[in-house]
């Protein structure tokens, strides 16, 4: 369907696909490179999209070999300027550590949730590193503007970011083939915090899955702290789309297989005739431990034990194709399958009949066709699948049939498929019941079951999904988008510093936690280092500039901290109380305040406190605060929501704010607050002079919007803002400072 792109995706964008490998790869057969083409749903769904926008797609071609160089490049050219397939040249060394390493020795039975299958080897994490920013340069080296670019799978999730680093406008997606786990499981990973990252880079990220989505929302939350929609996540400014896109097979092409296809049609006959008086079952996977093989083949056993009757009478033919054989647990699978199929054959086959049927290889598309459509059912009983395919194809391929699907309700599948037997692969009985089910199925209720699961295979294919895909990128980045949520740059130091020494008055404010030191998890653990105290010493000394720290902390804290600075300002209680750069005593913003709501509120953050454990209420003067850093990241978020909206309706009409900060709900007056406190340390101040502003938080967005808009406005860390800067950590933030004490 090439056309269906037409007035989609502008011919001005064009698609920079990215993938670890690609369509072809490249193999050296007596003395003379050759192309070998791996099939499949993904480049087949491609294929019209890159021809639409004459696109190019990068990936490794394999390994080269020792002294022949020359015919490798000149068959790369070829891929070039026939395909528009661009190689991604990987050493060897690297490609081994990254690829059996790093990608399938550890991200592969993680995110497949097989925990004690992971092996975890740091050196292969550096190939990993390095094999990403390979991709991510190579995409680099042809990127131009308004390219579409679209990353696949684990082997790649650095890549995003990687090229956001380089080339912060970039149009980036990413799709995750295989699932991701619970959090608990993902959160195993020592790289957890780079590989989320990384992905975050892009700027819209597709799962096979809600529950996949799912997954991924928790781990951000719990590993970055990043509170996420159903459909999107702030990250430094830019909004990261996020949605399920279950992927599809070409079914016009299996169908056209099954159906018009002379060879099949003969080829399905001659197996119908070979089985005659039998049912089929068939299972077609890459022999790999997470498609469930051992699991079924004993499965079988179980049945042929249980149910003398269906001896002689049932066949189960697996075809498996073997993969990632260096991997060593792929090849003690290899063996322990063969041993399965050898012992159910040797315990109940007969010289008229064969019960396992095993061809470990890869069969054709034609064969595939003739074999999903001559079996009475399929038996898909992955362990756990992002997808898996072969469902979708015996689908395709059973179009006016009434062949019966078992699924495995840990297949990504299972979500979509809702008519087929669902099957738990792990329970031997049940599935062997559920086998039974399927083969004594009534014709009505197959046909109507098959019909149904058509229409679903048939209506979101690969073609779909590639559409949908690359108009979700489109919207994510189209000037609308972007412009909403343009990124902040960072300050130039050296300019900041020009217009500091430009003017003769400067005013310095700037938030405590989380910007002059970094978050601690017990506010008390927070106090200065030497070094910081030094500093803004040396702030405080330096002429015409008036220096506060503004908090929302208590006063007690702060004047423990900082109170013998005698030329540092200082505001509490986001101003509730203040004590003017200079002067002993402190004095309120506003004053005369009955604090009488003070015992209400506290019984109802008691109550909050008490069921989440690790959360505690601080009493200041002014405000009452509810922190739950400590507290599980879902449950404390969700009790957060609740507490603001019971202590809302209760203070509707009061001069009272509820106000929830970074892991804290604070209910204080609604005048104290940051703005109030930079209107008045900039009342009196001349038009021309210096203002620097720094903060982390929700509560210092009050203190940037108080500001003229010539003033230096930071903000530290993810979130949107108001400022006109941002910076990623209080390190920076010292950084800047420091820079204005030196000569
Ligand atoms: P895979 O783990 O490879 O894919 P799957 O979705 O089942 O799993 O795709 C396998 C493909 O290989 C199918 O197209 C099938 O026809 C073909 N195949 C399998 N055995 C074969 C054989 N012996 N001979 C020839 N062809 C054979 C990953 C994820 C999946 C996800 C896909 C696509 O693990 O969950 O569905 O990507 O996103």
């Amino acid at each position: 369907m090439p056309g269906a792109y037409a007035g989609k995706v502008s011919t001005s964008q064009r698609l920079l696909v990215v993938s670890n490998r690609l369509p072809l790869t490249a193999k050296r057969v007596s003395g003379r490179w050759r192309s070998e083409r791996s099939s499949g749903g993904l480049v087949a769904a491609m294929a019209p999209l890159m021809q639409q926008t004459r696109g190019l797609w990068l990936g490794w071609p394999g390994d080269a070999m020792p002294g022949e160089r020359e015919g490798r490049a000149r068959l790369m050219e070829t891929w070039e300027e026939k395909h528009g397939y661009v190689a991604v040249d990987i050493p060897p060394k690297v490609s081994r550590s990254f690829y059996e390493g790093y990608a399938n020795d550890t991200l592969w039975p993680l995110l497949h949730g097989f925990p004690t299958r992971v092996v975890f080897v740091p050196e292969t994490w550096a190939a990993y590193h390095d094999a990403n920013q390979r991709f991510a340069d190579a995409v680099l080296d042809r990127h131009r503007e308004d390219d579409l670019i679209w990353a696949h799978d684990y082997q790649l999730m650095l890549v995003p970011q990687m090229i956001r680093e380089r080339a912060p406008e970039a149009r980036i997606g990413f799709f995750l083939h295989i699932p991701f786990p619970s959090s608990e499981v993902f959160r195993i990973l020592p790289e957890r915090e780079e590989l989320l990252r990384g992905l975050l880079g892009a700027d819209t990220l597709a799962f096979q899955t809600h529950g996949h989505l799912h997954n991924f929302r928790r781990s951000i939350l719990q590993v970055l702290g990043l509170e996420s929609r159903m459909d999107s996540v702030q990250v430094e400014g830019r909004t990261v789309r996020l949605s399920a896109l279950p992927i599809g097979i070409q079914s016009d092409e299996w169908h056209q297989l099954r159906f018009e296809d002379d060879k099949v049609a003969r080829r399905r006959s001659q197996l119908r005739d070979r089985h005659h008086g039998r049912r089929l079952l068939i299972s077609v996977d890459r022999l790999d431990y997470t498609k469930g093989i051992p699991e079924r083949l004993r499965t079988f056993r179980r049945l042929l034990r249980a149910v003398p009757a269906w001896r002689g009478k049932v066949t189960l033919v697996q075809v498996a194709v073997p993969s990632r054989e260096r991997v060593p647990a792929y090849a003690d699978l290899r063996r322990e399958v063969s041993e399965l199929v050898g012992e159910v054959n040797g315990d109940f086959g007969t010289p008229e009949w064969q019960p396992v049927v095993y061809l470990r290889r890869s069969v054709n598309k034609q064969e595939l066709a003739a074999l999903y459509s001559a079996a009475d059912v399929a038996w898909v009983g992955p362990l756990r699948d992002g997808m898996n395919l072969v469902a979708k194809e015996y689908i395709a391929c059973q179009h006016e049939g009434d062949g019966v699907l078992l699924l495995s309700e840990f297949a990504g599948a299972a979500q979509e498929l809702g008519e087929a037997l669902r099957i738990n692969p792990y329970d031997e009985v049940g599935t062997a019941e559920a086998v039974v089910r399927a083969l004594e199925m009534e014709p009505d209720e197959r046909a109507e079951r098959m019909a149904a699961l058509h229409e679903r295979v048939h209506e979101n294919d690969a073609v779909r999904w590639a559409e949908r895909f690359i108009d979700g990128l489109r919207t994510a980045t189209d000037a609308a988008g972007r412009t909403l949520h343009r990124e902040r740059p960072t300050p130039d130091a050296e300019a900041l510093r020009e217009a500091f020494d430009a003017t003769e008055r400067r005013l310095l404010l700037l938030d405590y936690d989380g910007t002059l030191t970094e978050l601690q998890a017990r506010p008390q653990d927070a106090a200065p280092s030497a070094h910081l105290l030094a500093l803004l010493r040396r702030l405080t000394e330096l002429p015409n500039t008036k220096t506060a720290i503004v908090s929302g902390r208590a006063r007690s804290d702060i004047e423990r901290w900082f109170g013998d600075i005698d030329g540092l300002g200082l505001a509490v209680e986001h101003g509730a109380l203040i004590r003017e750069p200079g002067a002993a005593a402190w004095s309120m913003l506003r004053g005369g305040m009955d604090l009488s709501w003070k015992d209400r509120v506290r019984t109802v953050l008691d109550h909050f406190a008490a069921s989440a454990p690790g959360s505690l209420i601080e009493d200041k003067e002014y405000a009452l605060a509810w922190h739950y850093r400590l507290v599980d990241a879902e449950f404390g978020e969700w009790l957060a929501n609740e507490l603001v909206t019971t202590l809302e309706n209760q203070l509707a009409g009061t001069e009272l704010a509820v106000i929830h900060g970074n892991k804290v709900v604070e209910i204080r007056y609604a005048w104290a607050n940051k703005g109030e406190v930079a209107a008045h340390f900039v009342a009196g101040f001349r038009r021309k002079a210096f203002v620097l502003a720094m903060g982390d938080d929700r509560t210092d967005e009050d203190l940037f919007a108080r500001l003229p808009r010539s003033a230096w406005t930071i903000r530290v860390g993810d979130g949107s803002t108001a400022a006109r800067f941002r910076v990623a950590t209080p390190r920076d933030v010292r950084r800047i400072l420091r820079r204005l004490t030196e000569d």
